[in-house]
């Protein structure tokens, strides 16, 4: 395995060496430095934003000429697990991993590690008996992000209101930590009720049908909805309008992500506030891969920072928006 290992480093330097030859446009490592290979394991697309953070992963990559070795779980953990596995046996120099749910990592890591390629952990953490199998995390505070919401709630309907929530993903990162912290806002706010939580797996078809679901139940009771993403509250807004209601009069709206198809939602008034969570996360990956292959320490933990947006807010950061 070390002897193929080394042997595919030399391939690439002098593949380098005839496209610079050849005045290639493509991008290019520094002269004379093996082009880095990197296997990325995504979940899926299931949202806006991971089609955001796959978009800056692979710009990022083409950027600094590193091969992206891009594997796409469709969803399933057992297909990254393959992936993992396929990257070792191809014998890349280092592996982006977006991690599915929390659990379940530890045998397919411990394989990485003894194949000596490092992890880095993008957008959502896991949980493990043994830290040193991922080089860093870097991703958003997800609890954070819940409280934020919750706090918005709590001022915005003066501590009164019947919520219901779609969640993400079962066993998500994202979708435990957004729901923890939005619990730990409202608890000090009795009149805040929340009738009914369901996942709707971070899609906007399973926001609707959930919401629908929800409709059926609580009819004019629902006072709020506070969806884990985006999507998910883009399809609980149609599943509103659909039921004559009009959303963000009649029901508030509240999603985390800020991608921009939400946005616009915002600025028109039919999504009342939004918690960022950032996909570009690309060159924070890059550099992190960098700096550990150079056998630079990195912290464990890199925090992507987050905003609240609201009508206060919104129109004016519009124009801006990168993602
Ligand atoms: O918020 C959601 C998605 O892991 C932070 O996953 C990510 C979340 C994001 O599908 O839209």
């Amino acid at each position: 395995m070390k002897i193929l290992y080394a042997l595919r480093r030399f391939v690439p330097v002098f593949t380098l060496g005839l496209a610079l030859a050849s005045c290639s446009k493509e991008p290019a490592a520094p002269a004379g430095a093996p082009q880095l290979v990197v296997g990325f394991s995504q979940i899926g697309a299931e949202s806006e934003w991971r089609a955001r953070e796959t978009e800056s992963i692979q710009k990022e990559a083409a950027k600094r000429g590193i091969e992206l070795k891009f594997a796409d779980a469709q969803g399933r953990q057992e297909n990254q697990i393959k992936a993992l596995k396929s990257f070792v046996a191809q014998g890349v120099d280092a592996i982006l991993l977006a991690p599915q749910t929390k659990l379940g990592w530890d045998n397919a890591l411990l394989e990485v590690q003894r194949a000596g390629i490092p992890v880095v952990l993008v957008d959502r953490g896991i949980e493990t008996k043994d830290e040193s199998l991922y080089a860093t995390l870097i991703a958003s505070d997800f609890v954070e992000e819940g409280r934020v919401i919750g706090r918005w709630l709590a001022e915005k309907t003066g501590g009164t209101c019947n919520v219901v929530e779609l969640a993400g993903t079962v066993g998500s990162d994202p979708a435990i930590e957004r729901a923890k912290g939005f619990a730990e806002a409202i608890a000090a706010f009795p009149g805040i009720r929340v009738l009914k939580s369901q996942p709707a797996e971070f899609t906007r078809a399973k926001g609707k049908e959930v919401m629908e679901a929800f409709l059926k139940a609580e009819g004019d009771a629902i006072q709020a909805v506070y969806a884990h993403n985006d999507d998910m509250a883009l399809g609980a807004l149609q599943a509103l309008e659909e039921a004559g209601k009009k959303p963000g009069v009649d029901v508030l709206v509240l999603g985390i992500d800020a991608a921009k198809p939400a946005f616009t939602e915002l600025v028109a008034g039919k999504l009342n506030a939004l918690v960022e969570c950032s996909p570009l996360l690309g060159p924070l990956a890059f550099d992190a891969v960098e700096k550990v292959l150079r056998g630079e320490s990195v912290p464990k933990r890199t925090l992507v920072p987050d905003r609240l947006f609201d009508a206060s807010n919104a129109a004016e950061e519009l124009s801006k928006r990168e993602y």
